[in-house]
């Protein structure tokens, strides 16, 4: 039985090096990592937007391998600014994460999205043999397990939502709300990261649709669909292997001489969910309140820019430009500067260096469908201390951070002091803890848990 993957996103991105050769390189993310390597093994097709090179439609992956193949849909600028930065990036992102102030709902990106969604189906409908199985990924695709299931009535269809969903009060504003409800529920199965969101998915069906639902199924008068709370994993043993060479502890202790004092730790997709603002502003009230921390301690931040061509990404940058500004010059002295902010992407290795040679990790969205980067720094830490968000989906599963109300600026500059002055023994126990849970359920646990229920799906 084959695999076929949807998502916005390639594994493999094209790249023309210097020499005008083409070559595919794996991208960064979860997604990649967690589905390539199920995809070697099986065979099958990964569907997605071909995002540069237009006049490859199809190639065979990885590079030199040749285990699946890619389908590569081409879309026009169009089309891309109305699916994806239009109703994916300014109606269902910030719905899904409660930013009401933030959602524009636009007949032209509703519209547009119905297409791109139509032409993805119509691929896998393409692509499809029968007893394959389909797994759709998140927000950009929702149409495309009905869209499949009107064509292909007996295909087993897979759907993971990796943002949170939100409660059906809020659901509610999408004047699409049930058409997006429709579009899912042709899946067999339909994943999300914590039960809070799968309890909130139901509601929504039974509050916006009137079906019933009965413990994890939502019954439609034919079929019934399966919600299950899976939180995605890393590939823990990848990373501790990493922060394992001699490469990596040279690059952490280069770090940790350079900063010159212990650190706080930021790395975020620069994105208004995470909560940037409201930590730099705890960091700047803590060194306010605690003068004798001035020039003891420092908050690195990296912030690589995304969506750049929606407004509110752009706005975000300034406001946190300015207020990085305003912190360092209020308490920065000759030889140290409070926040060092860094918008460049980093490489996997260098992101490891710097969550080995972190003291305090801050992670602090205001809402988050899980949160990868608390996992990679669990993984990785070895005395560090990690400070979660309540309102993360990582934090239904990581209960031994120092946990966190992000809108509570006094509970923030707090814990960023009993986080600064904890004892070993305890940083060494609370991460123990964490990293047994993150071995135990890893990336490659969740890619099978998920196929393995939608392969049992009756
Ligand atoms: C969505 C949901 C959910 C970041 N900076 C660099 C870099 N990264 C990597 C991190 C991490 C990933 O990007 C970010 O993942 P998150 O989970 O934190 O956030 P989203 O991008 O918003 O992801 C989220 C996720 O989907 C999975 O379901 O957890 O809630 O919003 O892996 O390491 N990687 C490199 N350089 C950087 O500078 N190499």
């Amino acid at each position: 039985m084959g695999l076929i993957v949807v998502s916005n996103r390639e594994p493999y991105s094209p790249v023309r090096e210097g020499d005008g050769e083409l070559h595919w390189k794996a991208a960064v993310g979860g997604l990649t990592a967690a589905l390539d390597p199920v995809l070697r093994e099986r065979g099958g097709t990964w569907i997605a937007w071909g995002d540069g090179e237009r006049e490859i439609r199809s190639v065979e992956l990885p590079p030199g391998e040749e285990r699946y193949r890619l389908e590569r849909l081409h879309l026009r600028e169009s089309e891309l600014q109305d699916y994806y930065y239009g109703f994916s990036n300014r109606a269902l992102w910030p719905l899904s994460h409660y930013f009401l102030n933030r959602v524009r709902y636009l007949g032209r990106y509703w519209r547009a999205y119905q297409r791109v969604n139509r032409r993805f189906a119509e691929a896998v409908v393409r692509a499809y043999r029968p007893g394959d199985l389909i797994w759709v990924h998140d927000y950009q695709l929702c149409l495309v397990p009905s869209l499949v299931r009107e064509a292909l009535p007996e295909a087993r269809i897979g759907f993971f939502w990796h943002i949170p969903w939100p409660s059906s009060e809020v659901f509610r504003t999408l004047p699409w709300d049930r058409e997006i409800l429709e579009g899912i529920l042709g899946a067999n199965v339909v994943g999300v990261h914590v039960l809070e969101y799968a309890r909130h998915f139901r509601s929504c069906c039974r509050i916006v649709l009137g079906y019933d639902n009965d413990g994890r199924v939502v019954r439609i008068s034919q079929r019934e669909v399966q919600v299950e709370a899976l939180p995605i994993g890393i590939e823990a043993q990848t990373f501790v292997e990493l922060s394992q060479t001699p490469e990596v502890r040279r690059a952490a202790g280069e770090l940790r001489q350079q900063v010159g004092t212990p650190f706080l730790l930021g790395v975020d997709r620069l994105d208004y969910t995470k909560g940037i603002l409201e930590r730099l502003e705890a960091f700047g009230e803590y060194l306010g309140r605690y003068p004798e921390a001035q020039g003891r301690v420092t908050l690195v931040q990296i912030a690589v820019p995304s969506r750049e061509q929606v407004d509110a990404y752009r706005q975000l940058r300034e406001q946190i430009e300015r207020l990085v500004g305003r912190i360092n010059g209020t308490y920065g002295q000759a030889g140290w500067t409070p926040v060092h902010y860094i918008t460049r992407g980093l490489d996997r290795l260098e992101l490891v260096a710097y969550y080995l040679a972190a003291d305090v990790m801050l992670v602090t969205p205001l809402r988050d469908g899980l949160n990868l980067v608390a996992k990679e720094f669990a993984a990785v830490s070895e005395q560090g201390v990690l400070i979660l968000s309540e309102f993360a989906g990582a934090a239904a599963e990581m209960h031994e951070a120092l946990l966190v109300n992000p809108y509570d600026h006094d509970g923030l500059v707090r814990a960023i002091g009993q986080a600064l002055s904890m004892p070993l023994a305890e940083r060494r126990q609370r991460l123990e803890c964490l990293k047994a849970r993150l071995r135990r359920f890893d990336l490659t646990t969740w890619a099978k848990a998920f196929l393995h229920a939608l392969e049992e799906n009756r």
